[in-house]
């Protein structure tokens, strides 16, 4: 028996969220299976599969309380650690949900001083992300929702959100930092109904902003998933408005609980085209996945997950190479027309009474053609079962 995987290098730019690796089994049901990870030790053991960054919440490092002296000597030890292993801070984010003050929101809290504590805890946190060199901070609101229908104000809420943000757009212009905001949408999970559920909330929402371009979108598949969403489809068009600032891989079957699989494992065929989708659209930015090792398993465990990750990206970005790379599928779109959808539908020079004058097409005849669409599924499916390829 034999196994051809390729290996990851720093230029394919991954990374791993903190939280990820250190992830110790906690679920609603159940305690830690796993002993607290010590943050160099992740450090050391991402750079020994191949990572390139590192992404962490405040509290992932910082535990939530710690005093100044500690917090001074946690970073020192961890630039030492970055520093000592190569790995890059990309991106960095807040803890908004953990502690219970966020039990009812942050950002959006109905409490003005859980919300005017929030702001000061992400500035707080940016001021630690820029001198460390993140470019990219992800905001991901789990706490800003609600269970039941008069518990929020939805558009005071969206009021304070934007309030919010361009508060936080005008620190970090203030300060000189060369950061970005990511809104990271989710539908639910902890709270019942979470506000920017989608990736479409969370665009029409930064459209809003005083500073929109410093607003842009952290997708996760798995939560795209949880709506029944098409994640490649989002990813597309986050990509074609210029917004997909990060991204967040991992794999889900289906809607049900946020199962935060390692990046391959849950909908395959999902995760074959949301790689084709990145390759297609030029992302060009951190290949972060943000997945938890299920609770069954022990560190080795861990590390296992993690390089299945990248392994998985990179097996699904040669087969989606070779996919594109091949005649027999060139024909296929040829053949359903996919390249004639980049051709405008007026021509130069043309405009709405041109093309009411223009001759009628034989619509009976259009009706009848037909797609090709099952062929060129096909062959996708033919390099994803692995009986087709380069
Ligand atoms: C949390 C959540 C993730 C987010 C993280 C960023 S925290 O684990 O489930 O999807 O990306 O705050
Ligand atoms: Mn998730
Ligand atoms: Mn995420």
């Amino acid at each position: 028996m034999s196994t051809n995987t390729p290996a990851p290098t720093v230029e394919d730019k991954f990374s791993f969220g903190l939280w990820t690796v250190a992830y110790g089994g906690r679920d609603p049901f159940g305690d830690a299976t796993r002993a607290p990870m010590d943050p160099v030790y992740a450090l050391e053991r991402l750079a020994g599969i191949g990572a390139m960054g590192v992404n962490f919440h405040d509290d992932d490092l910082i535990p939530f309380g710690s005093d100044e002296a500690t917090r001074e000597q946690i970073i020192a030890r961890w630039k030492q650690g970055l520093s000592d292993t190569g790995i890059v801070v990309t991106t960095a984010t807040t803890n908004l949900f953990t502690h219970p003050v966020f039990k009812e929101g942050a950002l959006t809290a109905n409490d003005r001083d859980v919300r005017r504590f929030a702001l000061r805890k992400v500035m707080r946190n940016i001021d630690l992300a820029a001198e460390l060199g993140a470019k990219t901070y992800v905001c991901w609101g789990g706490r800003e929702g609600a269970e039941s229908g008069a518990a929020k104000d939805v558009a005071a809420a969206l009021d304070r959100y934007r309030e919010g943000f361009d508060l936080l757009g005008e620190y970090v212009t203030d300060r000189g930092y060369d950061i970005r905001f990511a809104i990271e949408p989710k539908p639910n999970e902890p709270r019942g109904d979470i506000l920017l559920p989608t990736i479409g909330h969370a665009l029409a929402f930064i459209t809003t902003l005083d500073k929109p371009e410093l607003v842009g979108v952290n997708p996760e598949i798995g939560h795209e998933e949880m709506a029944g969403l098409n994640a490649a489809h989002g990813y597309a068009q986050a990509m074609w408005q210029g917004k997909l600032y990060h991204i967040d891989l991992n794999g889900q079957n289906g809607p049900k609980f946020d199962q935060d699989l390692r990046f391959g494992a849950g909908n395959v065929r999902g995760a074959f085209w949301v790689v084709d989708t990145l390759l297609a659209g030029g992302y060009d930015g951190p290949v972060h996945f943000d997945f938890k090792t299920a609770r069954t398993e022990d560190d080795e465990g861990v590390w296992v997950a993690a390089e299945a990750c990248m392994t998985n990206y990179l097996i699904l970005r040669e087969k989606s190479r070779a996919f594109r790379a091949d005649p027999e599928v060139q024909a296929a779109l040829e053949v359903a027309k996919v390249p004639e959808l980049s051709v405008p539908s007026l021509a130069e020079g043309e405009g709405w009474a041109e093309l009411l004058e223009s001759s009628p097409v034989d619509v009976e005849a259009l009706a009848a053609r037909g797609s090709g669409l099952e062929r060129l599924d096909q062959l996708a499916l033919e390099y994803l079962y692995g009986v087709r390829s380069a």
